[in-house]
C-alpha cells in the first residue's frame, strides 16, 4: 500500500539500471554502509519530511535502490506509475547518482509528464544550472538547508492560502513559461541547526502508514545493523582538500561563512530519544568541539549515565581531559579518526596540519579512557601521495596494531578516494594547486564516466604522484597487504580474511582482464565478454579491500526496539490528536484522492 501523498522522495541507485550492466565498482563505498550502489538516502530526506508533515504536507519516501537491490524481481518503473503525487522529489545530493537520478527523473517524466519534478542535495546546488536545462527537471532547490525553501515550493504547488509567489521561493532554480532558466536569490542559510527535527519517528510512522518498511530502509543490511546518525552540524570548520563538506566548499556552494551547530541540549535529546529505537550505534556526526570547548562540555553533561554504543569522531588530536570527559559521559564509545597517511607532508597536502606523535598520543589516551573500540582511516589518492607511500602507510597499521592493538580495540582501514573528487573541494576547484588532473567537469561527464567497465575509468581525477592505473593496483596492494597484517594479529578471523584476500585476487584480476579487452575487442565483442565475466564482477563487487563487517560495533540482544517504537508511536498520536484540539486553525488537507497502491 503507499497511500497518497503530496510529495514523494526517490532515492535512485548510483547506475541505473544497475542490475542490467557489468561494471566492476572496486572499493568505492568499503567504508560505508552502503554498497557501490550508494542505496543510503540522504538524511535531509527525513529533516525534509518531518518538517514539510508538521506544515501539513503528506510526504513518502521511496528508496528504489534499496529494493532494486534486495529484490531482482522488483520494478521501480511499475511502482512509478502507480503513484500520482503533486510533486516528486529526487536527490542528486552525491554525485556518484548522477547517472541514476537523471535515468530515474527521465523514467518518472515518461509516466507523469505533467507532475513536476523537484532536485535537491550538494550536487544539485553545484550544477543546478546546467540540472535545470533536462527536459525532466523542474526545479532544483540550492543549498544545504531545504526544509524551509521545499514547503514554500510545495505551499506554491498544492495552491495553499498563503502560499508564495514562484519568484519569492528562496535558493530556488526554476524554468518559466518561455523555458527561460531562472535562479532566485539563495537568501534561506539558517546560522544554527535546531529549526530541523531528526525524527526517525517520521519514518517509522510513515511505514506503518503505508504497511511498507521496504521502501524506507536506508540501507541494504540495516535491519542487522541499524546504526543511525545524530547531527551537531552542517558544515565543517575542516579545510580538507578533497571534501565538498569542508569549510571551504560549502562556503562556494552554500555561502556558509561557518557552520550551523545543534543546540547541544538538542542535540543530547536527539540520541537519546534515536537510541530507545535500536540496539544499533548513534552516530554522532562532527566532531564535537567545532563549536568550542563550553558545547563539549554542556553536551556531556547532558549526556552523562548514558550506557548505549556510540560512535564519536575526532578532526585532530584530543587533550586527555577532553576524552575523559567522553568517557564518563558515554561509556560505551568508539571513536573514529582519519589520518589520511602515515606521512604528515602527504596529511600536510590533504589539509590537516599535526604531526603523528600527538594523534599517537590521543590513540593511547582514548584507550585509557576506556574506547570500545578506535577505528583510524587512511587513504590512497591524496596529494603528495606516491604509490610507495600508501604501501608505506600500510606499514605504518601494523605498527600502530602493534603498539597500540594487542586486545584488538584498534582498527586502521584504508580506502581510495574514489569514485570522485568532489566538485566544489578545493582540489576539485583548483586541480593544478593541488596536483589532480580531472577527468570531467561538468554532470554530463560524469554521469557518463559512471558507466564506465571498471572503476578505473570512472574515478574523475588521477593525481601528478599516482595515474589512475597506479592508483588502482597501489589500492588493492595495500588493501591485500593489511587484510594479511589484520589476520595475523586476530584481527579479523582467518576465514573472513582469507575471503577478502580471495575476492581482492578476483578484482585484481578482472581488472587486468577488463584492460585487457578494451583494446583487443570490438565494441560488440567487448559487450559479449562483459556479459559473459558478469557472475565473477558481480562476485568481486561487494565489500572489495575489507569487509564492511569489520566496520560494525558490537551489537546485542534484538536490533529494532518494536515495543518502544510502537509506544512512541501511540504517544506522538495522542500528542497529534490533543494538539488538533487545541489549534486554532489547520491548513486544509489536500482534496482526497483514492489510495494508491503499491
Ligand atoms: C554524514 C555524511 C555521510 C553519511 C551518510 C549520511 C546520509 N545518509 O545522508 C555516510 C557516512 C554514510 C556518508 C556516505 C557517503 N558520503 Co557523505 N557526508 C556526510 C557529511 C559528513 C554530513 C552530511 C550531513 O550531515 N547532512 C545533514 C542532513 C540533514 O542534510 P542532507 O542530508 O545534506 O540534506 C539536505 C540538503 O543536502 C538538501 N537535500 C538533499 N537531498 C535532497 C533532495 C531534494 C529533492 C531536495 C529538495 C533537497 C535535498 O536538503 C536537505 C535538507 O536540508 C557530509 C560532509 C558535510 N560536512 O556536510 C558528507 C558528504 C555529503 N558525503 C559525501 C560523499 C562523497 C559520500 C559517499 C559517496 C562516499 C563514498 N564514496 O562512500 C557516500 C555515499 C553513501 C550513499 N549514498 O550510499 C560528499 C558529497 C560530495 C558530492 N557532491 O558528491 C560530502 C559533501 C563530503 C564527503 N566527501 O564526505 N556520508
Ligand atoms: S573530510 Fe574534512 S572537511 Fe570534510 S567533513 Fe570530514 S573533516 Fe570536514
Amino acid at each position: 500500500m503507499f497511500s497518497r501523498a503530496d510529495l514523494v522522495f526517490l532515492h535512485a541507485p548510483s547506475v541505473y539500471d544497475f542490475r542490467k550492466h557489468s561494471i566492476l565498482y572496486g572499493p568505492v563505498s568499503d567504508l560505508v554502509p552502503s554498497t557501490p550502489v550508494f542505496e543510503m538516502y540522504p538524511i535531509g530526506f527525513t529533516t525534509m519530511a518531518e518538517y514539510l508533515e508538521r506544515h501539513g504536507h503528506r510526504v513518502r519516501i521511496a528508496n528504489l535502490a534499496v529494493r532494486m537491490l534486495n529484490d531482482e524481481k522488483f520494478d521501480p518503473e511499475a511502482l512509478v506509475k502507480r503513484l500520482n503525487p503533486v510533486a516528486f522529489g529526487i536527490d542528486l545530493h552525491w554525485m556518484p547518482h548522477a547517472h541514476g537520478a537523471l535515468a530515474v527523473a527521465e523514467m518518472v517524466k515518461k509516466h507523469h509528464p505533467d507532475t513536476p519534478i523537484i532536485f535537491g542535495g550538494f550536487s544539485s546546488t553545484y550544477f543546478h544550472e546546467e540540472l535545470i536545462r533536462y527536459p525532466f527537471v523542474d526545479y532544483v532547490i540550492r543549498g544545504d538547508s531545504a526544509e524551509e525553501p521545499i514547503r514554500q515550493l510545495m505551499d506554491y504547488l498544492t495552491g495553499a492560502a498563503k502560499a508564495p509567489a514562484i519568484v519569492d521561493i528562496p535558493n530556488l532554480t526554476w524554468k518559466d513559461k518561455a523555458g527561460e532558466v531562472r535562479v532566485n536569490p539563495h537568501t534561506y542559510r539558517p546560522d544554527t541547526l535546531d529549526n530541523v527535527m531528526l525524527d526517525y519517528r517520521y519514518v517509522v510512522r510513515a511505514a506503518v502508514r503505508d504497511m511498507d518498511m521496504s521502501n524506507y530502509v536506508p540501507f541494504k543490511d540495516w535491519t542487522d545493523y541499524p546504526i543511525m546518525a545524530a547531527l551537531s552540524c552542517r558544515g565543517c570548520t575542516q579545510a580538507c582538500v578533497i571534501c565538498g563538506g569542508s569549510g571551504a566548499a560549502f562556503k562556494k556552494m552554500h555561502g556558509r561563512e561557518k557552520p550551523a551547530f545543534r543546540d547541544p541540549e538538542m542535540l543530547a535529546a536527539d540520541v537519546r530519544r534515536i537510541s530507545k529505537m535500536s540496539a544499533g550505534p548513534v552516530f554522532i556526526l562532527g566532531d564535537l568541539r567545532q563549536p568550542g570547548r563550553d558545547y563539549a562540555k554542556r553536551f556531556f553533561a547532558a549526556m552523562k549515565g548514558f550506557n548505549e554504543p556510540v560512535i564519536t569522531e575526532l578532526f585532530s588530536p584530543a587533550s586527555r581531559e577532553f576524552l575523559e570527559d567522553m568517557a564518563r559521559a558515554l561509556p560505551n564509545f568508539t571513536l573514529e579518526v582519519s589520518l589520511e597517511s602515515h606521512d604528515p607532508v602527504v596529511r600536510h597536502a590533504f589539509g590537516k596540519h599535526y604531526g603523528n606523535e600527538p594523534m599517537e598520543r590521543t590513540l593511547q589516551d582514548a584507550l585509557d579512557v576506556g574506547a570500545k573500540r578506535l577505528d583510524v582511516f587512511f587513504m590512497s589518492g591524496l596529494p603528495q601521495q606516491t604509490a610507495q607511500s600508501v604501501l608505506q602507510t600500510v606499514e605504518y597499521c601494523e605498527e600502530l596494531i602493534k603498539r597500540f592493538g594487542k586486545d584488538g580495540r584498534v582498527a586502521p582501514f584504508i580506502s581510495p578516494l574514489a569514485p570522485f573528487l568532489d566538485p566544489g573541494s578545493r582540489g576539485y576547484e583548483e586541480p593544478e594547486v593541488h596536483g589532480y588532473k580531472l577527468f570531467a567537469r561538468t554532470l554530463e561527464e560524469h554521469r557518463r564516466l559512471l558507466v564506465a567497465p571498471s572503476w578505473k575509468y570512472v574515478l574523475n581525477y588521477e593525481t601528478k604522484w599516482m595515474d589512475r592505473h597506479q592508483l588502482v593496483d597501489a589500492t588493492y596492494a595495500a588493501g591485500k597487504r593489511l587484510n594479511q597484517i589484520k589476520a595475523a594479529y586476530g584481527l579479523v578471523p582467518q576465514e573472513q580474511a582469507a575471503a577478502t584476500d580471495q575476492r581482492i585476487n578476483w578484482a585484481v584480476g578482472l581488472i587486468k582482464e577488463i584492460d585487457r579487452l578494451m583494446v583487443t575487442t570490438t565494441h560488440d565483442e567487448f559487450e559479449r565478454e562483459m556479459a559473459r565475466l558478469r557472475p565473477q564482477i558481480e562476485r568481486a563487487n561487494m565489500s572489495t579491500v575489507c569487509d564492511k563487517r569489520e566496520l560494525n560495533v558490537d551489537v546485542s540482544g534484538p536490533k529494532l526496539n518494536y515495543g518502544q517504537v510502537a509506544h512512541m508511536i501511540v504517544q506522538d498520536a495522542a500528542q497529534t490528536v490533543s494538539r488538533a484540539l487545541t489549534a486554532p486553525f489547520r491548513r486544509p488537507a489536500p482534496a482526497a484522492v483514492p489510495a494508491e497502491t503499491e
